[in-house]
C-alpha cells in the first residue's frame, strides 16, 4: 500500500527556496532521512521525489493529553529547517496546534481533508482519557476519544507519535486518574492499529522516516508493539559509545565523578540503555546530542509505561 495522492499543495521546491533553503540543503536532509531508514544514500533522490510530487496525502494531525513536546521537538529541529520541510512537504491539512485558522475555519479544513477522495494519513500526538466517556479531555466540544474514534478508522493509515500517543505516557502513569490510553489501547475495539513512532519526545527523524516509508515503499515493518523496526530494532545500550565501559565493568559512581567525565558507563546510575529499543545514539537529537552522550542515564522513554516500569530513573535494577 502506497499513498501516492492527496491535497496537493503546488511549487514545494519554490516555497522551500523562499525560504533559504537550498536543493543541496533539501537532499542533504534526505540523505539523512535515507541514512536514519537504514538505506543507501542514492535512496535520498526518491526520498526528494516522494516529499515533492505534486499529489501527496492529506495528514490530519490530532492533539490529545500530552505536552506537546513531540510537535516542539519537530518545531525545534534546527539545520536544514525540518520543520518548514515538513509543513511544506507533507500536505499538512489540520493540526490543532500549529494552524493559523481557528473556530469554524479550522473546522472546515479538518472536514476537506477527511472528504478528500483521495484519502488521509491521521498523526495523533498525546494519551486518550477514556474514564467517564472521555470526558476529561475535548477539543471544539468533543471528547478527545470521540475525534480520535471518527477520525481514524477511516485513515489510510494512523500513526501514534509520543509515549503518550503509543503507551499512555505520563498521564497514563499511576494513579492514572482519568483512564488515559495509547491509541492502539484505547481504539483497539475499533481494529485501530497505529505505527507507534515512541519516545518522550521521539526523535523527529523517526516520524519523518516513518512518513516517507509509506510514501514510497507502504508500511513498514514493525515490531511486537508496533514501533517500526527500521528505527527501534535494536537497544540503546548496544549502539552506546560507553558500551566498551560497561564491558569492561567500568561504571561512574556519581554524575559529578571524573569517572563520569571520562565517558564511563552510566549504569550504576541507573541507565535503562539495556532495556529499551531506540536509535538514540546513532540519529541523536538534532544530529547533535542524545541523553547519554549529555551524561545523563537512559530513562526508557520508548517503552511501555516506562514512567511506572523504569522508575526510579536513578537506581540500578
Ligand atoms: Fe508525550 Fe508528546 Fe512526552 Fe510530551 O506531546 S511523548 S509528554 S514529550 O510531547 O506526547
Ligand atoms: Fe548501556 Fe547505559 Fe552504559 Fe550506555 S551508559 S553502555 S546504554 S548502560
Ligand atoms: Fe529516551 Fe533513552 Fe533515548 S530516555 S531519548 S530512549 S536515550
Amino acid at each position: 500500500m502506497k499513498f501516492e495522492i492527496g491535497l496537493a499543495k503546488p511549487n514545494v521546491e519554490e516555497r522551500l527556496r523562499n525560504r533559504g533553503i537550498s536543493r543541496r540543503d533539501f537532499l542533504k536532509f534526505c540523505g539523512t532521512v535515507a541514512a536514519v531508514m537504514g538505506l543507501e544514500a542514492s535512496y535520498a533522490k526518491e526520498i526528494a521525489a516522494a516529499l515533492t510530487a505534486k499529489k501527496r496525502p492529506s495528514v490530519v494531525y490530532l492533539h490529545n493529553a500530552e505536552c506537546t513536546g513531540c510537535s516542539e521537538a519537530i518545531l525545534r529541529t534546527v539545520d536544514p529547517y525540518i520543520d518548514e520541510l515538513i509543513l511544506d512537504t507533507i500536505s499538512l491539512d489540520y493540526h490543532e496546534t500549529l494552524m493559523a485558522a481557528a473556530g469554524q475555519a479550522a473546522e472546515n479544513a479538518l472536514h476537506k481533508a477527511l472528504k478528500s477522495p483521495e484519502g488521509y494519513i491521521c498523526v495523533i500526538e498525546g494519551a486518550l482519557p477514556t474514564r467517564d466517556g472521555g470526558l476529561y479531555g475535548k477539543v471544539a466540544g468533543k471528547t478527545m476519544l470521540q475525534m480520535c474514534s471518527e477520525i481514524a478508522p477511516k485513515a489510510k493509515a494512523v500513526i501514534a507519535i509520543g509515549a503518550c500517543a503509543t503507551f499512555g505516557g505520563v498521564q497514563a502513569a499511576k494513579p492514572n486518574p482519568t483512564g488515559a490510553k495509547g491509541v492502539n489501547d484505547a481504539l483497539k475495539k475499533l481494529n485501530v492499529k497505529a505505527i507507534n513512532i515512541a519516545g518522550c519526545p521521539p526523535n523527529p527523524y523517526n516520524f519523518v522516516g516513518t512518513v516517507v516509508h509509506l510514501l514510497t515503499k507502504g508500511m513498514p515493518k514493525l515490531d511486537n508493539l508496533n514501533r517500526p523496526v527500521m528505527f527501534y530494532g535494536e537497544t540503546v545500550h548496544d549502539q552506546c559509545p560507553r558500551l566498551k565501559h560497561f564491558d569492561k565493568q567500568e561504571y561512574a559512581p556519581s554524575f559529578s565523578s571524573e569517572e563520569a567525565k571520562k565517558g564511563w558507563c552510566l549504569y550504576q546510575l541507573g541507565c535503562k540503555g539495556p532495556d529499551t529499543f531506540n536509535n538514540c545514539p546513532k540519529i541523536k537529537f538534532n544530529q547533535t546530542n542524545w541523553p547519554v552522550q549529555a551524561g545523563h542515564p537512559c530513562i526508557g522513554c520508548s517503552e511501555p509505561d516506562f514512567w511506572d516500569a523504569m522508575s526510579p530513573f536513578y537506581v540500578q535494577r
